[in-house]
């Protein structure tokens, strides 16, 4: 809503988005460079802080991509990469835009690779947290494979799938039920009753908060 107290001070629209150390660009691959040259950054300045960079399947035809996970690996940068492959970009299904695998595409480069075909995000991130030790631990690149779905458009209503297809998907790999069925009943009103009342709130604040002043 373009307020002062919002992502990137209410300048970012929503494809640039700064908040505290999360970084998104509008450009497909645009985040990898700078991804790779944060977690260099830290290894050169002998911090043990690494990088994580999020990748959609649609991510990869682009070659600055190459570039820099070669950079990555043979400097020897510790980043994570997390690629989402949900088997289509926008409107492309994988069959249409990429050729050969995605985890080829790691290997080829000499980057350690993890493959996980899960909805389950406590399967996820304990997988992602080993990853993230080793990654700090030996100063190298990683890339967790992720094979799952999007149960919707990506952003305009354009999706080109069947509506049966993506009811299908939803009510099989979808991450929240998956969740909820380790907890009771009570805990689930309980979490419904906080996000709620997080998100009336989080609402009331960008209505109320003030637009950033106009630089002159
Ligand atoms: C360099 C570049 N080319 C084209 C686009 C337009 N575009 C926006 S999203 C998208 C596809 C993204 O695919 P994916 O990362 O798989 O995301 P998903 O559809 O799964 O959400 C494209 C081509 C762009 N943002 N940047
Ligand atoms: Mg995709």
């Amino acid at each position: 809503m373009g307020k002062s107290t919002g992502v990137s001070g209410g300048r970012g629209g929503s494809q640039h988005l700064h908040w505290r150390n999360f970084f998104s660009n509008g450009v497909l691959g645009g985040t990898v460079p700078i991804a790779v040259g944060m977690a260099l950054a830290e290894k050169i300045q002998g911090r043990s802080s690494i990088a994580i960079n999020f990748l959609g399947d649609g991510t990869m035809g682009e070659g600055v991509v190459y570039e820099s996970i070669n950079m990555a690996s043979l400097w020897s940068v510790p980043i994570l990469f997390v690629v989402e492959n949900n088997r289509i970009a926008q409107t492309t299904p994988v069959e249409l835009n990429l050729a050969g695998d995605i985890p080829s595409r790691f290997t080829a480069f000499g980057i350690k690779t993890t493959v996980l075909d899960s909805s389950d995000a406590i399967e996820i991130g304990s997988t992602a947290q080993q990853m993230m030790v080793e990654v700090r631990n030996e100063s190298a690149p990683q890339s967790l494979v992720i094979n799952t779905h999007r149960f919707g458009p990506h952003s305009k209503g354009d999706d080109t799938r069947d509506e049966d297809q993506i009811r299908a998907i939803r009510n099989s790999r979808d991450p929240i039920p998956l969740l909820a069925k380790s907890l009771t009943v009570e805990k689930i009103d309980s979490i419904n009753e906080e996000v709620e009342d997080e998100v009336l709130k989080a609402f009331q604040a960008a209505v109320d908060d003030p637009f950033p002043e106009i630089l002159t």
